[in-house]
Order: structure tokens, then C-alpha cells, then sequence
């Protein structure tokens, strides 16, 4: 146990306290305004504080802002990936889809915004240059890119998990003639590739959802693919008013399921075997069902051990390999869509329309840019080590420098000076995904260490929220001005994160999971893969444990 007795400062907004004689502007910083910094603001106003958000977009909306290329949609059934704070909101609104399109999901967190009247409190066009714990005073100091400042006795790191978008640096980009776009900077207005010679470089989720819309306009489209991914049927449709209307009945029990299971999606019963539990006809029949009922989650949930065992997962691999062999009529092409190399599920396992059968088009192509790689972009398109494509648009679907990305851009200071990006250096390094030692009153939301993009975002995005506020209302009863991670906390936290995903597959595959989509970036599993539900307890225990591997100032921290 460890004392950490710090003077409580009187000069906060409601008298807990906001550091040694400097009175800040705010209690609350919120950096992004997705739908983690628009639920923030509204968790923060309700507990009387004075929050402001800072969003670098012209609109709210984060991911669903920026993601705007045609086909982009949400993996995770709309019923199950929007807010649950609110029993009026959920009953107001219709979701048109199951898995709703970008655009709707946009509309539906400004309606957000709106109906809570948030905007008043959301600057936009807003891009944070820097944070920094001014620690005489208990204060953070927030400047922005056109030099405002902020201060507040708060930093809420909102900054989403895929908001850095990353282009590979193809030498010759600059001297291409032709318009180019990145799936995650996609402009308002629509891109007309009809007619035009379009190539297309990623096979992510964002390649296998932009593909088959892109192919349906351009005269010819050539997909660059380095690692062929693993993509199940959506099957997405319309959601009837009856079906919509059976679920409100009864969104109260959805919403509480959904707190017990993995993925914070509820609507999958468990499973209860492991796959070489059932004889092969069984286990084909299962697998059949699932494919025809679409969804990621529900084919993830066939069987107990599918992301534990290899082999029970080579049994769910091979029989999407062969649904890529049966659909695609050219058999190199196919061979080439079909992966080989990692278990299924292991990098994220990406939902599409029409993927493969896209590849049964004449016009196009796809090409093998990991045995010939992209060696430049020239003034007329793309030149790999073995041929040279004439191409009039080019469309990056190349990802992100995911989860740490968006706050190694940002230069973040705690105690000492001390950098985050430097503290980061080897890997992140938090305490639950929420906080990191040596950064006080600093939280991270959905930060690396959480399930975070191993659940629905939502779902672990309101959890977070719930737990910080909670914990600031804590820290105002107590009258205490600040709490930390614990550094030894924080080091036994990161241990069992990996233990955890050491104890699956997910290890096996190179990804964006792991850092390593991004040159130079350290190799680190960052999401806890251990469930959400697992991960909520174990935040509600440390709460009941006072605050365990936490340092709160004034009161005694008690070692987790
Ligand atoms: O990015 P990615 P994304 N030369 O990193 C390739 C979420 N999301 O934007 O795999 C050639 O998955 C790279 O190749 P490789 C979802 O969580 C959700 O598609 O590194 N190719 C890969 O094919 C998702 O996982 C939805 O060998 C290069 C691609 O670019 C996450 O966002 C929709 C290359 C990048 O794939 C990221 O998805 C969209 C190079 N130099 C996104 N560099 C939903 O459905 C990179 N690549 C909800």
C-alpha cells in the first residue's frame, strides 16, 4: 500500500481541487468527438462539469465522419452498435439496415448530438498539437494546431482507435497525374469512377467493402493484394418495422446480454462444443448455417475453441477456403484470394458483399503485390517488380497506424516532461486501457490494454466512459485533485494482456493488431483479448477495491 499525500487544492470549478493557484478554463478536455467524445461530453455535463470537446473534423462522427468511400458499413448489427444510455433514444430510433451504412450511422450521432443539445459544447475543425501536465498547478495545458489553449483538471483522450490513416511510402506519388484518394480520408462529395482505369491497393475491410462498388462503375479495376484476407458473407438487408418493433420490446434484455459476452454483442448464444467435437458432417452443417446467416460473431461463435485451438480453427479456415475456390471461377485468381498462412479470425475477420464474385468480372484483376511487390507510382499508375499498370484513380485502403497512432500524434506530456510517444517506445503500456503512469488525470478511452476493437466499439466506448466518470465524481466527493496509474499496477496489467493473448491465436497473425502493418512500429498485441464481459468485472473489482493500482491523492493507493 502507498501513500500518496498531496496538498488538496481548493481551486478546481466546484472547490475538488484544479491544482496549486491557476484556476483552469474547463474541468474537462475531450480530445475527438466520435462517439466516445460525444458520449464524454454528455456523461461529464451530466455530472454538472464544465467539458468541452476538440474535434479536428469539420463534423462530428470520428470513424463515420472520415470513412465516408462508397460500401463503407458497419460490421456489428446496428440494434447492438449504438448508444444504450438513453431507453428514449434507442426506442426513437429506426435503424434501416441491419448492418447500417456509413451515412446512417453519421445521421444517427448527430441526431445524438442534437437531442442532448452537445454541439454547443463540440468545437470542430479543431486538430490538438500538444497536451501537457502542468504538475505545480494539477493542471493539463491542451494547445491546438491555429495555436488556442486550453486548461482543464482533466484530459479525455477520445481519439479513437483508427484515426491515423496511413499511405505507404510508394516513392513517385507525388508525380502521379491521375486523382488519388485513401479510404479513410475520403472526400464529401461523390467519386464518379465510371469509365475510368481505377487500381485499388489493400484487401482489408475497407478494400473488400470499396472493391465491389468500384468495380461496378470502372472500365477496369486491378486489385493490389499483399495478404489475401479472410471475409464472410454480411448479408445485410432491411430491417421491417416488425423485426425493429420485436427487438425494442425487449432492448432492455438485449442491452444486459450484451454486458455478459465476449464481444459485447449480445443475440449469440455461447457455444457449448469444441469443433473436433462433432463428426465432420456435423461440423459442415454448422459451418453451412453460419455462412448463410452472415455476420462475423455468429461464425466466431460456431464453436468454443475456434480462436484457441489450431486445430479446430483449420476446420473453420478450410471451409471458407473452399466457399473462395467454389466462387471464383478462375482457379489462380482464386488460389491467390484464398489465405494460407494465419488462422481465420485472427486478423480481423472482414464482412463483405459480393467480394469474391467481383473477381468473376472481366474487368478485373488481381494482382499479386506480395510476390511482386509495389515498387513505385509513376506519373501513369502503379509499377510492381514485374509489370506496370496505366491507371486514372488511385484508391489506398491501406489502413492506419491503429490504436496508439492517434495520440503518438500528439505531443502528450506527463509528470517530468516525460513523453508518451517515449514512454511508448517499446509498446503501450497502461493500467486497464484507462490510464498510464506517470500522466495524471489523464484518461484514455478504449486505450490499448481494453478490449476496445475486440468488442463493439460502442459498447466497450460507453463502458470506459461510465467507469471515468464515475471515478471523477469520486475523486470531487473526496475532494482529491488527482489519480494515477500505479507503475507496478500498470506493468502486472500489461503482463496479464499478454498472457491473455498468448493464450489464443491471434499472436499467430501479422496485423494491425499487433503494430505491424506499420514499418518500425514495435510488435505488441495491444487489444485485451480476455472478453469484455471478463474485462468489465474486472474494473468493477478494482472500483470495489477502492480504487485498486490506482494512486489518488490524499488517500492511501492499494497495490492490485
Ligand atoms: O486496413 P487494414 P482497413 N503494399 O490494415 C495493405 C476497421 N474497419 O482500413 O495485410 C501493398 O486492415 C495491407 O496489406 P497487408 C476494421 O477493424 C471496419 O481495411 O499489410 N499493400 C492490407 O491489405 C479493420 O480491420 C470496417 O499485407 C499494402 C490493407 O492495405 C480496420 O478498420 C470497414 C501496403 C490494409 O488493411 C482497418 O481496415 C473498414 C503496401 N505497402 C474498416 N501497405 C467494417 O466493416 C498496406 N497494404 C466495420
Amino acid at each position: 500500500m502507498r501513500y500518496v499525500d498531496e496538498p488538496v487544492s481548493k481551486s478546481g470549478a466546484d472547490g475538488a481541487g484544479g491544482g496549486g493557484g491557476v484556476s483552469p478554463d474547463l474541468d474537462v478536455v475531450i480530445v475527438g468527438a466520435g462517439f466516445a467524445g460525444v458520449y464524454a461530453l454528455y456523461k461529464f455535463r451530466k455530472l454538472g462539469l464544465r467539458a468541452r470537446a476538440l474535434e479536428a473534423g469539420s463534423g462530428i462522427g470520428g470513424t463515420w465522419f472520415w470513412n465516408r468511400y462508397p460500401g463503407a458499413r458497419c460490421d456489428v448489427d446496428s440494434v447492438e452498435y449504438s448508444y444504450s444510455f438513453s431507453d428514449a433514444l434507442q426506442m426513437e430510433w429506426d435503424w434501416p439496415e441491419r448492418f447500417s451504412a456509413q451515412g446512417d450511422i453519421l445521421r444517427y450521432i448527430n441526431h445524438v448530438a442534437d437531442r442532448f443539445d452537445l454541439r454547443r459544447d463540440i468545437q470542430l475543425n479543431t486538430r490538438v498539437q500538444s497536451a501537457t501536465f502542468d504538475e505545480p498547478n494539477g493542471i493539463w495545458r491542451v494547445t491546438t494546431v491555429d495555436g488556442q489553449a486550453y486548461t482543464a483538471r482533466f484530459c479525455v483522450m477520445a481519439t479513437g482507435n483508427l484515426s491515423l490513416p496511413r499511405v505507404p511510402e510508394f516513392p513517385g506519388l507525388d508525380t502521379f497525374k491521375g486523382d488519388w484518394y485513401h479510404t479513410g480520408l475520403w472526400p464529401d462529395e461523390p467519386v464518379d469512377f465510371t469509365g475510368r482505369r481505377v487500381g485499388v491497393i489493400g484487401t482489408g475491410s475497407s478494400g473488400i467493402q470499396v472493391i465491389p462498388i468500384i468495380a461496378k462503375q470502372a472500365s477496369e479495376l486491378f486489385v493490389f493484394q499483399r495478404t489475401a484476407n479472410f471475409t464472410l458473407p454480411a448479408r445485410n438487408r432491411a430491417l421491417s418495422g416488425d423485426e425493429l418493433g420485436q427487438h425494442k420490446t425487449r432492448y432492455g434484455f438485449w442491452r444486459a446480454e450484451a454486458q455478459n459476452t465476449p464481444f459485447g454483442i449480445a443475440g449469440h448464444p455461447a457455444p457449448t462444443k469444441n469443433a473436433l467435437d462433432d463428426t465432420p458432417e456435423d461440423r459442415l452443417a454448422r459451418f453451412e448455417a453460419k455462412w448463410k446467416a452472415g455476420g462475423s460473431v455468429s461464425f466466431l461463435y460456431a464453436y468454443k475453441d475456434l480462436l484457441t485451438s489450431k486445430a479446430a480453427n483449420d476446420t473453420a479456415a478450410e471451409f471458407v477456403r473452399g466457399k473462395i475456390r467454389s466462387t471464383v471461377k478462375d482457379p489462380a485468381t482464386a488460389e491467390l484470394l484464398v489465405p494460407k498462412d494465419y488462422p481465420i479470425g485472427a486478423r480481423r475477420l472482414c464482412l463483405d458483399t459480393g467480394y469474391y464474385e467481383t473477381f468473376n468480372l472481366p474487368t478485373v484483376t488481381l494482382v499479386d503485390a506480395k510476390s511482386a511487390p509495389i515498387v513505385e507510382i509513376t506519373e501513369t499508375g502503379v509499377k510492381t517488380t514485374t509489370g506496370a499498370y496505366a491507371l486514372d484513380t488511385l484508391v489506398f485502403a491501406t489502413g492506419f497506424d491503429a490504436i496508439t497512432g492517434a495520440l503518438a500524434d500528439i505531443d502528450i506530456r506527463g509528470r517530468d516532461a516525460l513523453s508518451l510517444k517515449q514512454k511508448w517506445a517499446h509498446g503501450p503500456r497502461t493500467y486497464l486501457g484507462l490510464m498510464t503512469a506517470g500522466f495524471p488525470n489523464m484518461f484514455i478511452v478504449t486505450g490499448p490494454g481494453s478490449p476496445s476493437v475486440k468488442a463493439n466499439m460502442v459498447c466497450a466506448i460507453e463502458q470506459h466512459l461510465n467507469w471515468i466518470a464515475d471515478c471523477v465524481a469520486m475523486l470531487d466527493a473526496r475532494k482529491s485533485r488527482m489519480i494515477e496509474a500505479d507503475a507496478q499496477a500498470e506493468t502486472r496489467w500489461v503482463e496479464h494482456v499478454n498472457e491473455v493473448a498468448d493464450a489464443t491465436l491471434y499472436p499467430l497473425a501479422e496485423s494491425w493488431y499487433t503494430g505491424a502493418n506499420v514499418p518500425g512500429k514495435p510488435r505488441v498485441f495491444m487489444p485485451y483479448v480476455g472478453g469484455y464481459h471478463r474485462y468489465r468485472a474486472i474494473c468493477e473489482e478494482v472500483v470495489r477495491d477502492d480504487y485498486r493500482g490506482f494512486v489518488i491523492a490524499g488517500v492511501p493507493a492499494i497495490a492490485a
